[in-house]
């Protein structure tokens, strides 16, 4: 490990001020896909509608090959699991609403030159495993452990460092109870999907989505904090390439809208008729609960309490909201914005960082109201 095929040192590319999406963001976009939007109607994200990310390849695992989890590093016991060894632990089911750190991206100026997310990127499934503190109870986790690391199987080079994929959790973030970090072999009840981890991933609820190791094959606990390029290079809030930054860790607030109406192919405009127009969508906070939900409806950002549906017990899972909209002819900017028990909620401008993380700007979505009658048939 640690190749050298470039310069770690030289920070990721901003484009420059009118540089459209390159060929090479376009590459990403293509394997990276988001949530269509209307899929915001459901409460679990139907098979294939989740976003995915995976930074290098999927790996082949075929159904019937072997797997292994092994657990060591500061450890008593180390340990390896087979499958059927981590279903004879207590099973737990979680709703999460799972989100990449790099949506909304895109629209940032200047734009970092990576996954060019609008707002896209986000799902929310149940997942089904083992409470990772009771596998690391069974390993017998020494007491001067201080990050618990996790290496996926995928395999690739990032800045010139070719590394496995591998993140990290601060030991109390591993071990707590509320969230609960599984080790998840299931996905809305069936076994995990190639793109979502296969067989096995971490789910750290409450997280932004690259907390949540896919393809996971070991745990390591360490008495030095890891330092590996998805902790101390990637995934920081900087605005220079020299700070430290802070770690990206927990999903700040967002709300979307289900685009309402029907779209114009290539701008996708929407086009709603005159009269009442049900706004509906999602709200969600890894920081703290969600206790609000608020719709604009003009340029200028006058917000009005939607209704949040009433909270069904799953923590770190998106809310329903819906607000009724009497639509008038002509062009409309809606927006929609979420705010949890903290008080945190969303900015009208776009939160900068070279690494476009965590930008949970107000969604603005253009709506042109016609009546049928004026429409073009
Ligand atoms: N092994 C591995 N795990 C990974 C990644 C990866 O590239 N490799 N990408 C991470 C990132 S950045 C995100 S946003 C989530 C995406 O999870 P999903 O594809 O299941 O939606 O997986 C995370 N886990
Ligand atoms: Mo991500």
């Amino acid at each position: 490990m640690g190749h050298r095929l470039g310069d770690v040192s030289a920070p990721a590319r901003l484009a420059d001020p009118d540089e459209g999406i390159g060929r090479d963001e376009l590459a990403l976009a293509t394997r990276n896909h988001g949530l269509p939007l209307e899929a915001l109607r459901y409460d679990i994200t139907p098979p294939g509608l989740h976003y995915v990310l995976t930074h290098y390849d999927i790996p082949y695992v075929p159904q019937d090959e072997p797997w292994t989890l092994a657990i060591g590093g500061l450890v008593d016991r180390p340990l390896r699991l087979d499958l059927a060894d981590l279903r004879s632990f207590p099973q737990v089911t979680t709703r999460v609403t799972l989100e990449c750190a790099g949506n909304g991206r895109a629209l940032l100026t200047p734009r970092p030159v990576s996954q060019p997310w609008l707002v896209e990127a986000v799902g929310t499934a149940d997942w089904t495993g083992v409470p990772l503190r009771l596998l690391l109870a069974e390993a017998g986790l020494a007491s001067d452990a201080v990050d618990v690391v996790f290496t996926g199987a995928d395999h690739g080079i990032e800045r010139g460092v070719e590394q496995d994929y591998r993140r990290a959790l601060p030991v109390d973030a591993a071990t707590g109870a509320d969230p609960e970090v599984l080790v998840a072999y299931a996905m809305n009840g069936a076994p995990l999907p190639p793109q979502h981890g296969s067989p096995l991933r971490l789910v750290v609820p409450g997280w932004y989505g690259m907390a949540h190791v896919k393809w996971l094959r070991e745990i390591t606990a360490t008495d030095t904090p890891f330092t590996g390029f998805q902790q101390a290079v990637a995934y920081r809030l900087r605005q220079h390439p020299g700070d430290e930054g802070d770690p990206v860790t927990r999903i700040a607030p967002r709300a979307l809208l289900v685009p309402p109406g029907f779209p114009d192919f290539m701008s996708r405009t929407r086009i709603v008729r005159p009269g009442p127009v049900t706004i509906e969508g999602r709200a969600w906070s890894g920081q703290a609960p969600v206790t609000r939900a608020e719709v604009s409806t003009d340029a200028a950002h006058t917000w009005h309490t939607a209704e949040l549906t009433p909270d069904d017990g799953h923590r770190w899972a998106w809310r329903r909201w819906h607000f009724t909209w009497t639509a008038t002819p002509g062009e409309h900017v809606l927006s929609a914005r979420a705010t949890d028990t903290e008080g945190h909620t969303q900015p009208l401008e776009a939160p900068w960082n070279r690494g476009g993380f965590a930008n949970n700007l107000v969604q603005r979505v253009p709506v042109l109201c016609v009546a049928a009658d004026d429409a073009a048939s």
